[in-house]
């Protein structure tokens, strides 16, 4: 892997956000340093590199940072246009409907999942787990559209909404860890699930996907910093 000069990344391992940005850099091919923050004890760099937000991802090229994982995923498409695949869409109406889909994970998906993480009795638990399955319900006939009977949402090969959606796939297995939650089940979401197995055996999910283990462990710690924390903000 080609090593850019003057690249670095701000990141935790167990966030999805960050997780987007390390796969969207290794379809690219592309080397960086990698600074993991302790976001209980926040550092001088990500500071003053995201100051507005205060949160990993931050990509810094040549000094200047760039915040915000999509924003940071379509900074590297574009830089890195003549370098690996291209990451979104060539056609204008594909790459509308992509960003459309990946706002919808983030906006819909990801909140509902991590709320049953957090939910304060199982009644609210069930509430987002109908939550998360009316998303993955819409992830499922986008998949049908944008992948037209291909492997990947992006057609033959891992594209933007592979990384926005497979990014967050390790936490799917905490969840039916911890809780017993599957969240991509082959009878309700077939498309998706036979997506999930293809997208293991990327070398984009092999090289940077973390353990599940680590996501759980996390959780632990997380939960045992609740309630009142600011630390309970760091998968929201
Ligand atoms: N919309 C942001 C979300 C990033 C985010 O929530 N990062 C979390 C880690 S998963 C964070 O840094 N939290 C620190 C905090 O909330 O103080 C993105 O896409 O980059």
């Amino acid at each position: 892997m080609a090593r850019e000069g003057g690249l670095k990344l701000l990141g935790l391992t167990v966030s999805p956000f960050v997780l987007r940005v390390r796969m969207a850099l290794q379809l690219k091919g592309l080397g960086y340093e990698y600074i993991e923050q302790d976001l209980f004890t926040k550092g001088e760099l990500l500071l003053v590199s995201n100051p507005v937000h205060k949160k990993v991802p931050v990509l810094i090229h040549d000094g200047k940072p760039v915040c915000e994982s999509l924003a940071i995923v379509h900074y590297v498409d574009e830089v890195w246009a003549a370098t690996g695949p291209s990451i979104l869409p060539a056609d204008p109406y594909e790459r509308a409907d992509a960003r459309f889909w990946a706002a919808y994970a983030d906006s819909k998906l990801l909140p509902a999942w991590v709320g049953i993480m957090w939910a304060p009795t199982e009644e609210e638990r069930a509430e987002k787990v109908e939550d998360t399955l009316t998303a993955i319900g819409h992830l499922e006939e986008a998949f049908g559209k944008c992948s037209n009977g291909k492997a990947f949402f992006a057609g033959d090969s891992v594209g933007y909404l592979d990384l926005v959606l497979g990014s967050q796939l390790f936490w799917f297995e905490a969840l039916q860890k911890m809780f017993g939650v599957v969240v991509i089940e082959e009878g309700k979401a077939p498309l998706l699930a036979a997506w999930v197995k293809r997208f293991g055996q990327t070398d984009t999910a092999k090289e940077v996907v973390p353990d599940v283990d680590t996501a759980v462990q996390y959780l632990k710690k997380l939960q045992s910093h609740r309630p009142g924390s600011t630390v309970a903000q760091l998968l929201s």
